[in-house]
């Protein structure tokens, strides 16, 4: 097809553009979605042009997995503000509670405006670009504008790929605003700072993109989803392995279902971590609502939507100790409403007067989770996160004794990385493991994340990057890809040992008697905290056990669902799969 980019008001038009008075937005604020396609009547002449916003799957559920639903999508409620403001009409589709969303893609796009979309590094990035190839083929004239971290930095791959009209970079809202407004009057898209477009056939990068504050858009539109679909999908999570789920708060009442929000109050960050493409993508820059507005803005929806748990997705939430403290303080005062959570780094905790950290108990937050990232000084110092050791401990400590959890992640295989770092790590992790039981320590392999430090030094020293957005999409299957990092032999084994002892100590095995998980249990507390994991006897007893009595994993899930439904809570401290065991019902057989 042949295509002039960035003069995409010059193309042929989709049906829907002939029509160009725009209406005020009729939203309805009970929290309802209004029906997809509303019934126009004869006697409507005009009517208002049709956006539509798509969030692909974050995880493959034809693997068995999907991510927890807690995670609304907030990155497409973020850039539809301003457009629904403006008076268009904004159709939001999430693959994870709409089924039935390639029915209602065709449905929708039919006669759009335009079609936008995101995706975060993972399964998301395939996925999105299958739908957004059967999205050109149904409608060629269709305008596909791409947002979001991976677009963001990886760009061009969109256009070799046939599937964008733009690419916005970084931080969306205005971007967006723009952007639909530029279509609209038919304008090339040349004049819309912070995009990747194509001019003559090559990309095109319009001028830098500044990183404003949330004093310059609207609130979300939150009636452009149903809270209740999320809900429905947290209660009832059928079949699927739930990743990115967070363990519900330890002091949620016994039977109590869960209601889980998610929020965005702070843009980007200032740290410069070279694994990380924040510095990049936001040129550490951070944005952010004050803290007693952002309290008041929840508690609003607190009111609306009656969660009872809700969860930051700010990369950084406790940069600002007084904006903490304002947004605790508000809370507080309210009664303390719901459980929270949010990140705030080893180092913030670090920093902060106890009094603060206080607070963060007293407005009812449950969870803090931490990026640790790596064990040794020498490798803090190279990543540039730059934590010093002794904190790990410390500010863990803080939080836990104040009766707040915590998740911890760690990387090994950055590029360069020495063996004897790499063990450092999994020392860390396990140590803090086995001082603090109920916490999740989670291993990650490292991954080169394109815009990074990291990313560049990893492909000088030969590392062979994705080239396709299906190849991108698969990255993340961690199982089939530690080679290409080159996680070192016994490394890798330690680390694998270390997740079953985890596991054992959480006690999140289900096979075999009490006394049976008792004895394992024991024994992985001492491996933690020896950090010994030679000779896994206990490993292979379990093994054999499991096989003598014929209980397949398969066949006790069904007994653990009940077990769980009773009390109706999960205890669960893991925050993700960590290493590569039990990450598939059948795979009980890998773990020794
Ligand atoms: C919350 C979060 C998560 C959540 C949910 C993320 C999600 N949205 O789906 C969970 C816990 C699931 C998660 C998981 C992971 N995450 Co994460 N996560 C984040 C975090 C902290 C915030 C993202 C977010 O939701 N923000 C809230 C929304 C409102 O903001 P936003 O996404 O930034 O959207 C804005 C712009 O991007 C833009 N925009 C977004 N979409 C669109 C679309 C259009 C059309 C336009 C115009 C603009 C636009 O406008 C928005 C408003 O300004 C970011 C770090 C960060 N610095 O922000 C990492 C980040 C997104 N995660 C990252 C990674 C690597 C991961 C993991 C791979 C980690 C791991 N090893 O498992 C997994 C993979 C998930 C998967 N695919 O299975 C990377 C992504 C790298 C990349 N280039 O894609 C990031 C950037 C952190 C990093 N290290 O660099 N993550
Ligand atoms: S890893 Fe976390 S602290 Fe470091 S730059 Fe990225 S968001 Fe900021």
């Amino acid at each position: 097809m042949p295509i002039t980019w960035g003069t995409i008001g010059a193309r042929p038009r989709s049906r829907s553009l002939g029509f160009s008075i725009r209406l005020h937005s009729s939203v309805s604020h009970n929290g309802t979605s209004p029906p997809l396609h509303p019934p126009l009547g004869p006697h409507m002449i005009q009517r208002k042009k049709r956006i539509v916003l798509f969030l692909p799957h974050r995880a493959d559920p034809d693997e068995g997995v999907r991510v927890a639903a807690d995670l609304l999508p907030l990155e497409l409620l973020q850039i539809a503000a301003w457009p629904v403001e403006d008076g268009y009409e904004v159709v939001l589709i999430d693959a994870m509670v709409h089924d039935d969303y390639m029915e209602q893609l065709m449905e929708v796009c039919d006669g759009a405006m335009l079609f936008a979309t995101s995706c975060i590094l993972g399964f998301q990035v395939a996925h999105g670009a299958r739908i957004a190839k059967a999205i050109r083929e149904r409608f060629p004239s269709l305008p596909i504008i791409w947002g979001g971290w991976f677009p963001s930095v990886a760009p061009e791959l969109y256009f070799e790929e046939g599937i964008a009209d733009a690419v916005a970079l970084g931080q969306g809202e205005i971007t967006f605003r723009e952007i639909v407004q530029a279509i609209d009057a038919g304008e090339s898209l040349e004049s819309v700072n912070g995009l990747l477009i194509e001019r003559d056939g090559k990309p095109f990068y319009t001028p830098h993109r500044e990183v404003v504050g949330f004093d310059k858009f609207p609130d979300a539109p939150w009636h452009l989803i149903n809270y209740e679909d999320y809900v429905e999908r947290q209660q009832n999570p059928g079949p699927w392995k739930m990743r990115h789920k967070y363990p519900d708060p330890w002091e949620m009442p016994a039977g109590t279902p869960v209601r889980g929000f998610s929020y965005f109050s702070s843009f980007g960050c200032p740290e410069p971590c070279t694994f990380c493409c924040s510095p990049m993508v936001t040129g550490r820059r951070w944005k952010a609502i004050p803290g007693k507005q952002t309290a008041e803005r929840l508690l609003e929806l607190h009111d609306r939507f009656k969660f009872n748990v809700m969860r930051f997705q700010d990369a950084n939430f406790g940069v600002a100790e007084k904006r903490s403290n304002q947004f605790c303080d508000t809370l507080t005062e309210a009664g303390s409403p719901f459980w929270w959570s949010g990140c705030y780094e080893v180092e913030t905790i670090a920093r902060y007067k106890a009094e603060s950290l206080d607070k963060l108990k007293e407005s009812n937050c449950h969870m803090v989770s931490f990026g640790a990232e790596a064990g040794s000084a020498e490798q803090q110092a190279v990543i540039k996160k730059n934590i010093d050791t002794g904190h790990f401990e410390s500010s863990i400590r803080e939080m836990y004794d104040r009766g707040i959890t915590t998740g911890c992640s760690w990387i090994i295989g950055y590029p360069g990385e020495t063996e004897e770092s790499m063990f450092e790590t999994l020392r860390r992790a396990s140590e803090m493991k086995y001082k603090f039981p109920r916490a999740a320590s989670d291993v990650f392999p490292f991954r080169p994340i394109p815009g990074t430090e990291d990313f560049d030094k990893a492909v000088r020293l030969g590392y062979k990057a994705p080239r396709t957005l299906e190849e991108w999409g698969g990255c993340l299957e961690y199982r089939e890809s530690f080679d290409d990092i080159h996680i070192p032999e016994d490394v890798l084994r330690t680390w694998k040992r270390y997740g079953v002892a985890s596991t054992f100590y959480d006690g999140l095995v289900m096979e075999g008697a009490e006394w049976f998980r008792a004895v394992l249990k024991r024994v992985s507390g001492w491996r933690l905290k020896t950090g010994r994991y030679g000779f896994p006897i206990e490993h292979k007893a379990f093994h054999s056990y499991v096989k003598m009595t014929k209980q397949t994993k398969a066949d006790k899930l069904g007994q653990k669902t009940e077990a769980v439904e009773l009390p109706g809570i999960d205890r669960t401290v893991g925050v993700t799969t960590s290493a590569p065991v039990y990450s598939r019902p059948s795979d009980s057989s890998e773990a020794s």
